[in-house]
């Protein structure tokens, strides 16, 4: 089945107070769709006066939705998960025409785990119990959550409207308004999802900003009208935007770059069954989503005695991916999100090239015909070289992986924390001391063991060392969005 981009609008507003307004000095960018380069819409191009006036508008909202109950929130967040799910072919053509993702992603996977998001947060606030002690027998503690305030939250364009759930809903659940920046490369869920739930919410309590970073991130996350900054997003913008935030003792969630290793030992050739068809798989998904993703398996790392059988099978799995129009649904891998990242891609290939990388597959853009010959797309890409090699140590945020070989256990864990980034990682063996020692002695904050890129919503993530602090989605995400308020209460009749 084919599917295509829904029909956009010419131009839409800013979502400021509950209904969509146009930017306070007519200025407007030009949205385009990676998949064939054709103009989607255009969005406004916000500076400090729009950004100031969310923020005024949410910090309106903040006292009335702050004191709603827990039920009232849960029954909005789950209307919110309604809508989304209603229209869950419609956000599904919208973020492959603004991402080029395979629309077998966005119905499968985005869409779906978005909705998933808003009612476990839905459900998780209904759950909750507080805390009392008894600290003599005339004092009593009680601690009691009270939502920041205003949230700034500012996301990236490569899981456009999970990367919205996953900071919104928390958020929203904990009792805070919003003011969100999407990416200006992909503007339209987050736009569309304010137009469908417009009516859900007070106005005020959810805001949507567009626009670029400097001119309309920057002035909302160092406003000292906010209350939090959660950023998504590459590390070098994250430390600017930990800088506006200094400023006013704002606390910051980050979720950052990575370099993910995915570490393949010797026991997963014991036997050809499925559990090597899924280790095969497992080291083919470098390629998912474009390989657009925060948490890729940018790193291979085999152990030497099984490198040649092993890797020729990997080799086999990667020329198969079937690269093509995202909107087939049979097309599993679709274009790059914008022409910058498609050229950024090509260059790190190159780089690789010249350290002396040998190529095992693709290498190269890939040339589709017809008006997709217009769009951003490349070829699933294995390089094989060592460690020390840029393209082992930088992000590419591309369908390309650098392989390399470990001799034992030891030399796995060195070159697996070998790099500044500790997001995510896999571990794939038979072995069960190795499936527990492994993944404990590296350093990231998601490891994978023996399964990769699953992303449930009671399971918490986040990154060590430079890929960011804080964690998100599980219960221990609200605690990000919130504060404690310890109340000590004395009884004692005689000191009254
Ligand atoms: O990211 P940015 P970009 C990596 C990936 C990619 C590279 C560049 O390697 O090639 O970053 O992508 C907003 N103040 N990742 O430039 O800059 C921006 O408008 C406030 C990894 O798109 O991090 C957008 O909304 N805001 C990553 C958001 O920040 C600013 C996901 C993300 O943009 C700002 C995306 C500023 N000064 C890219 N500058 C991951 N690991 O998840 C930009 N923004």
């Amino acid at each position: 089945m084919s599917y295509s981009a829904p029909k956009f609008k010419e131009k839409y507003g800013n979502f400021i107070n509950g209904k969509f307004q146009d930017p306070i000095d007519g200025q407007y960018f030009e949205n385009h769709s990676p998949v064939d380069n054709k103009l989607l819409a255009k969005y406004p191009r916000s500076n400090e006066k729009d950004v100031n006036s969310a923020i005024e508008a949410a910090n309106k909202a903040k006292h009335e939705w702050g004191n709603t109950s827990a039920a009232e929130r849960a029954g909005i967040l789950h209307k919110i998960a309604d809508v989304i799910q209603e229209n869950l072919e419609t956000f599904a053509q919208m973020e492959t025409a603004d991402n080029g993702k395979s629309i077998r992603e966005t119905m499968n996977a985005d869409v779906p785990l978005a909705v998933d998001h808003f009612r476990y947060f839905a459900s998780a606030i209904r759950a909750e119990e507080g805390s009392a002690t008894e600290l003599n027998e005339n004092t009593l503690s009680l601690i009691i959550n009270e939502p920041l305030g205003v949230v700034a939250q500012i996301i990236p364009w490569n899981f456009p409207l999970l990367m919205l759930a996953w900071k919104v809903a928390p958020a929203l659940a904990s009792g805070n308004c919003v003011v969100l920046k999407p990416a200006e490369q992909t503007p339209a869920s987050a736009t569309f999802l304010a137009e469908k739930i417009a009516d859900l919410l007070p106005p005020g309590v959810f805001n949507v900003i567009h626009g670029f970073g400097p001119e309309a991130g920057k002035p909302l996350a160092s406003s000292p009208n906010v209350d939090k900054v959660a950023f998504t997003g590459e590390t070098t913008t994250g430390q600017l935007i930990m800088q506006y935030a200094s400023k006013n003792l704002h606390p910051v969630t980050m979720e950052l770059g990575g370099k993910s290793p995915n570490v393949f030992f010797n026991s997963i050739m014991d036997h050809d069954d499925a559990f090597l068809d899924k280790c095969i798989e497992g080291a083919v998904l470098f390629a998912f989503n474009q390989g657009e993703v925060c948490t890729a398996p940018s790193r291979i790392l085999i152990q030497e005695d099984i490198y040649d059988e092993f890797i020729k099978r990997v080799i086999e799995r990667t020329k198969a991916i079937k690269m093509g129009n995202p909107f087939e649904e049979s097309t599993m891998m679709g274009a790059q999100a914008s022409s910058d990242q498609h050229q950024k891609i090509l260059e790190y290939i190159k780089i690789g090239k010249d350290e002396g990388a040998e190529v095992l597959a693709g290498g190269d853009a890939a040339k589709l015909d017809g008006d997709l010959a217009n769009g951003f797309y490349i070829q699933p890409t294995i390089l094989k070289g060592h460690n020390k090699m840029r393209v082992f140590q930088e992000e590419i945020f591309g369908p390309v992986v650098a392989v390399c070989t470990f001799k034992d256990e030891a030399e796995a864990i060195e070159i697996a924390n070998d790099t500044m980034y500790g997001l995510g990682a896999g571990v794939w063996t038979r072995d069960a001391h190795q499936l527990y020692q492994i993944p404990r002695a590296i350093k990231a904050g998601r490891v994978w063991v023996n399964c990769y890129h699953d992303y449930p919503a009671h399971a918490p993530f986040g990154g060590y060392k430079k890929s960011g602090f804080g964690r998100e989605n599980h219960l221990m995400m609200l605690n990000h969005y919130r504060q404690s308020k310890n109340m000590l209460i004395s009884y004692d009749k005689n000191k009254l």
